[in-house]
This record gives structure tokens, C-alpha cells and sequence, in this order.
């Protein structure tokens, strides 16, 4: 059995985004109550001390500071009184700044003991999400682009030449893409619902300048299930994967795609994310010595959220892999 932690801190569950929003606490507790009552290994380390420096790669300095003072003038997460920050799908609360820095310093974390050698992979079961967060502003529940924040610290301070991010969440990583656009380093393929929110994600858009071919998109009509994610997802990431031999693998983990997801309109199944997660494994194996760490993106309804992180964790543990 591989050695797969979860990383998970309860700072996390104090960015408050009031009693109506899809992204809040009550998912991230039903996805850790189901990695509990699965028998996961829920680790909490203390982030890196170079968090702040390793956001400050990704994101602009005055984003970073605008965002800490608009959390420190929020209310402090009262009903009915809430701040909204960069647009109205991200509401914030007193603690969003700390929660944020959190989910991205477990994030980093993680990259960290799995290069040393200390855990085969690591699921982390954070929020706020990451993957629409640009360097200059918020979007789309996310603040900060922590898979983001990770791929350019795993290039710039651990000096590794190629990573790929892999982002199965419905929506597209419109900020992860537009971040590795021109850097042939950091390869990105997406499957997502298309035309939806935010809007890119075309399968004509695949990179340039020295990126040229490193971005592969796979958009997907509403109401697509397992085959086409089987189908498509996996043929595009083991095509990228081949051309591009990454050392380390990411995971934007998503579960909106999930059938019971109030919001992602398509039909993944529960099993269907475990069938994707063995796809990505085998990947890490074949060209990373099975080197992976996955983020929790999306997924908005409790109960399909506990079931799919459970099968995305429990097809990380297999055995069949890292020799
Ligand atoms: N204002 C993630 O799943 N919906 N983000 C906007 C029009 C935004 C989802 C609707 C959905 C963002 C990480
Ligand atoms: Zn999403």
C-alpha cells in the first residue's frame, strides 16, 4: 500500500463565505468525515516558512496586500455581513487571508514530503479552492492559486525541470492555464463543461512562446459522464504526459463534475473519479516515481463531495504502483 496522507488544517474552515454559498466549511467537514470514517491519515504540518514568498512568485505583491487589508477590514464572518472581494462570487470574512495562506501552505507542505520521500502522495482537503485565482485578482471562490503557487515553487525553489498539472474540477483553470501559458516547465491539461464558466478552456487554446503544446484542454458538453471523461481525459493526459515526461504530477482535484453536483451539470459517477485517479497515478508512476500531490478544487454537494474524495484517496493508496 502506498503511504498517502491527507494534509488538513482547521484554520481553513474559518473563511467564512455566509450561510448561502456553495464553497463553504459544511463541505470541506462531509469530505473529512468520509476520509475519517475511511480509515485516512489526516496529518496537519505547519506550513513552510517561505509560504509567503513562495505566493509572492505567483501573485502581485499589491494583489497580496489588498486582499490581507480588505480581510482585516471584513466583518468577522457575522450573517448577513459579509464583504465581497473582487467580485461577487468571493465573499470574505476576517480569517479569509490566513485561511487562504493555510490551504496553500498545506499545499506546499505536501510537495515537500513527497520529495523527501516521506509519503508517496498526498491528498490535500483544503479550501478555498485555487485554480481561477489570477496573480492580480480573486474570481470564482478562489483567492489564491495554490496548484499554481506549488508548480512554480517545485521549478523555483526545489529546481525540479518539468511538472504537469492535471485539473479535473467541471470548470476551467482559467488562472492555472494563463499562468503556465509561455512556461514550458509547467505542462496543463484540463477536461471541463464548455461553453460554461469562465469562459476559456477551448480546445484550440494549447500554449505559446516557449509553452507552445504544453496546455491541452478537453471541453466537454453539459451532461457528460464517465465515458467521456474516461474517453477524452485520459487519452489527452496520457498523450501530454508521453510528450512531456514530467517529474512531479499535480492534481486540481475537483468533484463538481460529480451527477449529484448542484452546480457542474454533468455525470460523473462516484467510481467514475476513482477510474481518473488511476489514470493520473499511472501517469506519476510511468514518469515521476509516482510523485503526486492533489488539491481539493469544487464540489458542492456534501455527501457526493464524501464519497468522491473517499474513491480519489482510496485509488491513490493502490498498491499496484511505486516499486
Ligand atoms: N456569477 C470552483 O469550482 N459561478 N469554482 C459563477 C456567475 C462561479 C466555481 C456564476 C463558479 C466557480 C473552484
Ligand atoms: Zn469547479
Amino acid at each position: 500500500m502506498r503511504r498517502v496522507p491527507v494534509f488538513y488544517g482547521p484554520e481553513v474552515l474559518r473563511h467564512d463565505t455566509g450561510p448561502y454559498h456553495p464553497e463553504s466549511g459544511r463541505r470541506l467537514e462531509a469530505a473529512l468525515s468520509a476520509l475519517r470514517t475511511s480509515g485516512a491519515v489526516i496529518g496537519s504540518p505547519p506550513n513552510p516558512e517561505r509560504t509567503l514568498a513562495a505566493i509572492g512568485r505567483v501573485h502581485d505583491e499589491s494583489y497580496v496586500r489588498r486582499f490581507d487589508e480588505a480581510c482585516r477590514a471584513a466583518p468577522p464572518g457575522v450573517e448577513g455581513a459579509f464583504s465581497l472581494f473582487d467580485s461577487p462570487d468571493n465573499p470574505i470574512s476576517a480569517s479569509s487571508f490566513d485561511a487562504a495562506a493555510r490551504g496553500t501552505g498545506l499545499a506546499l507542505a505536501a510537495a515537500d514530503v513527497v520529495l523527501a520521500g516521506r509519503a508517496d502522495a498526498v491528498f490535500v482537503a483544503a479550501r478555498p479552492p485555487g485554480h481561477h485565482a489570477l496573480s492580480d485578482a480573486a474570481m470564482g471562490f478562489c483567492f489564491f492559486n495554490t496548484i499554481g503557487v506549488v508548480a512554480r515553487d517545485l521549478i523555483v525553489h526545489h529546481g525540479l525541470s518539468r511538472v504537469l498539472i492535471a485539473d479535473f474540477d467541471v470548470h476551467h483553470g482559467n488562472g492555472t492555464q494563463h499562468l503556465f501559458w509561455e512556461d514550458g516547465r509547467v505542462a496543463y491539461v484540463s477536461v471541463h463543461r464548455f461553453p460554461f464558466y469562465p469562459g476559456t478552456g477551448a480546445a484550440d487554446e494549447t500554449g505559446s512562446g516557449a509553452g507552445r503544446g504544453s496546455t491541452a484542454n478537453v471541453p466537454l458538453p453539459a451532461g457528460s459522464g464517465d465515458a467521456a471523461y474516461a474517453g477524452a481525459f485520459v487519452g489527452a493526459l496520457e498523450r501530454l504526459a508521453e510528450r512531456f515526461r514530467p517529474e512531479f504530477v499535480l492534481v486540481s482535484a475537483g468533484f463538481d463534475a460529480h451527477v449529484s453536483d448542484p452546480i457542474g451539470g454533468m455525470r460523473v459517477s462516484t467510481e467514475g473519479f476513482g477510474w481518473m485517479t488511476r489514470a493520473l497515478l499511472e501517469v506519476a508512476d510511468a514518469y515521476a516515481r509516482g510523485r503526486l500531490v492533489s488539491y481539493l478544487e469544487g464540489g458542492y454537494d456534501a455527501d457526493a463531495l464524501g464519497a468522491s474524495v473517499v474513491q480519489h484517496h482510496r485509488a491513490l493508496l493502490d498498491e499496484s504502483g511505486v516499486g
